[in-house]
């Protein structure tokens, strides 16, 4: 498609012209924009948000290409108390979901995008998750008020003619309408309707709420289809582990929002692993299908990179300070003086003076932070200079195993493997973590993420378990399942293992359990590194005694645990596999 003039429409695609149309004639936009992808595009749009003051324009000498947006104080993470499963039933949303009726949440939805976009422009966004040609790619159309979120959706997924080339004349793709509104809490509704693969959500700009792609389709609507279907659309990273000899291993993990996918999925390994590569497939989303020899294929379905800003730097992720130097959208960080960024945790001194995320003078003398705990960096993946090359294949990267992993200061060992499949899907079931800044709600309280996916599950959350277990009979080689947690504290506060680049330390024996080069010791929890081979190699102020006690399974802690956990299953009881009740059964029993 070659649009002569911008913003025109260039689809016969009749699916396409009828649902725009309906939209249009509901939202009543002064114009309809057809985004078709191109650079010329980007430009135009980028001017046009820069005038509008949406964007102002970073320094260019120092970071060509770089946007910086401050959103509405009241839209800065995820809101999941207005996150809503629209099924015909209650029963399949299931207790951990909000839950509506489509009868009632269409018109409710409808009244409050009636004639929301007058004197505002509506743009069509088509886009991909997914590489193009690939079984498990889906299409996509966000019509959105937005010009942040159509920039930000250029970043995060192949946006575009190439969805137009993979949808062709078919009417298979998923209807997305985002409506600002007046970004108002009280006007703030994230709905999905899976059983019509679609979308609606209104009042929040925030790239979660309204960056369709992400949360939206490829969690929520995603794991929806992908029960009907016989995959996994799951919350993880996917890294590749090449060893000097060129041997390369794909791990997928989960583990809750702002608990360091990303910096996991671009870990840089220490020196002393000379030769040794991590490559990045993906850092927040993983589709997993079994392939034709048995074994478990993930592709990355998103094309960028949407990361938690504060904390990262030189030291705890290289990769991706070089992924967000050039053609990147910095969302709430702090703004210096000559037009760069800057945000706590940052290489470097604080800035004498700058402007925080809300826009009001900062000095290091002040009180609250520069930058918003959950600012966040949109970088195009093209930019990580670890990027995976099998990034784009169709056939996706075959895992060899899984992680699961939470936030926890106690109980949680250092890393730990499960026996078997099922025994992995139960260490997935009972994950827990203490929340973070990336959605609202009380930060540090411990809380059940079965899987990282508690606030991405479009179904009943104990179906989603048994799917889970009845994917063992699909797969004839199913990846191993590990449980790791890198923030174990001791008595004194300070945390038992250094993590970052060590962590390669960890999936080293990960990677080596997979293709069977490493021994382990049989726990009543699972399989453990040996504590005297495990490779503290040039780890100068690190004992084994540390180590040990990173280690260490304190039963009180997990008489604790296993009441908390009891807490969901009850609240999941009737859709609850019975293999996992056994599985906890047989774990109480080994304490
Ligand atoms: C994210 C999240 O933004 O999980 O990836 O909140
Ligand atoms: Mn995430």
């Amino acid at each position: 498609m070659n649009h002569a003039i911008l913003g025109t429409c260039d689809t016969k695609n009749e699916a396409v012209l009828t649902w725009v149309a309906e939209e249009a004639k509901l939202c009543e936009p002064d114009r309809v924009f057809w985004c078709d992808g191109s650079e010329r595009e980007k430009e135009f749009l980028t001017a046009e948000a820069v005038a509008l003051g949406i964007l102002i324009k970073l320094n260019q000498e120092k970071l060509p290409g770089c946007y910086y947006h401050r959103s509405a104080r009241n839209d800065v993470a995820r809101v999941e108390q207005c996150t809503y499963i629209c099924t015909e039933s209650r029963e399949e949303a299931g207790p951990t979901n909000n839950w509506a009726a489509p009868k009632d949440m269409y018109p409710k939805l409808r009244g409050l995008c009636q004639g929301a976009m007058r004197g505002r422009t509506m743009y069509v966004v088509p886009y991909l998750m997914g590489p193009p040609g690939s079984p498990l790619t889906k299409v996509g159309f966000e019509l959105t008020d937005s010009i942040y979120v159509v920039l930000s959706m250029r970043i995060m997924t192949r946006m575009g003619n190439v969805a137009y080339e993979e949808l062709g004349a078919g009417n298979d793709f998923n209807r997305g309408l985002h409506c600002m509104l007046d970004v108002n809490p009280d006007r703030r509704y994230i709905c999905h309707f899976p059983q019509d693969n679609r979308i609606i959500s209104v009042g929040s700009a925030y790239g979660g709420n309204a960056l369709l792609g992400k949360k939206c389709l490829a969690l929520r609507i995603g794991s929806y289809i992908a029960r009907k279907q016989g995959w996994l659309a799951e919350h993880m990273l996917i890294l590749g582990v090449e060893s000097p000899g060129g041997e390369k291993t794909f791990v997928a993990a989960a583990f809750p929002s702002a608990c360091g996918k990303t910096n996991f999925a671009m870990l840089i390994p220490p020196p002393h692993f000379k030769g040794w590569k991590v490559w990045t497939v993906g850092d927040d989303i993983a589709w997993m299908k079994p392939g034709e020899d048995g074994r478990l294929y993930a592709i990355n379905p998103e094309a960028g990179y949407f990361g938690v800003v504060p904390g990262t730097n030189s030291q705890s992720n290289p990769n991706a300070i070089a992924s967000m130097q050039r053609d990147t959208i910095y969302t709430n960080v702090a703004l210096t003086p000559d037009l760069d960024v800057w945000w706590e945790g940052k290489d470097g001194p604080p800035p004498a003076e700058c402007l925080d995320w809300k826009g009001e003078k900062w000095t290091p003398a002040s009180k609250e932070k520069a930058a918003h705990p959950n600012s966040r960096f949109a970088a195009p993946m093209t930019n990580n200079p670890m990027l995976a090359p099998e990034v784009n294949d169709p056939r996706g990267v075959p895992i060899s195993a899984i992680i699961f992993g939470g936030r926890r200061a106690d109980t949680m060992p250092l890393i730990y493997q499960a026996f078997d499949w099922i025994h992995g899907v139960y260490i997935g079931s009972m994950m827990g973590s203490e929340m973070t800044a990336a959605a609202a709600g009380t930060v540090g309280q411990v809380r059940r993420d079965p899987m990282a996916m508690l606030p991405f599950c479009g179904y009943h959350m104990g179906s989603y378990f048994q799917h889970w277990v009845a994917m063992r009979k699909l797969m004839k080689h199913p990846p191993r399942v590990f449980h790791v947690n890198w923030f174990r504290k001791d008595a004194a506060g300070a945390y038992l293992w250094p993590g970052f680049g060590h962590n390669m330390r960890v999936l080293k024996w990960v990677v080596d359990r997979c293709e069977g080069r490493a021994h382990a010791d049989e726990t009543s929890l699972g399989w453990m590194p040996r504590l005297n081979e495990f490779d503290l190699d040039g780890m100068t102020d690190y004992s084994r005694e540390r180590l040990a006690e990173a280690q260490s399974i304190v039963p009180e802690e997990w008489y604790r645990e296993l009441l908390l956990q009891e807490e969901l299953y009850l609240k999941l009881y009737s859709h609850l596999p019975k293999e996992l009740v056994f599985q906890r059964e047989l774990l109480t029993s080994r304490l």
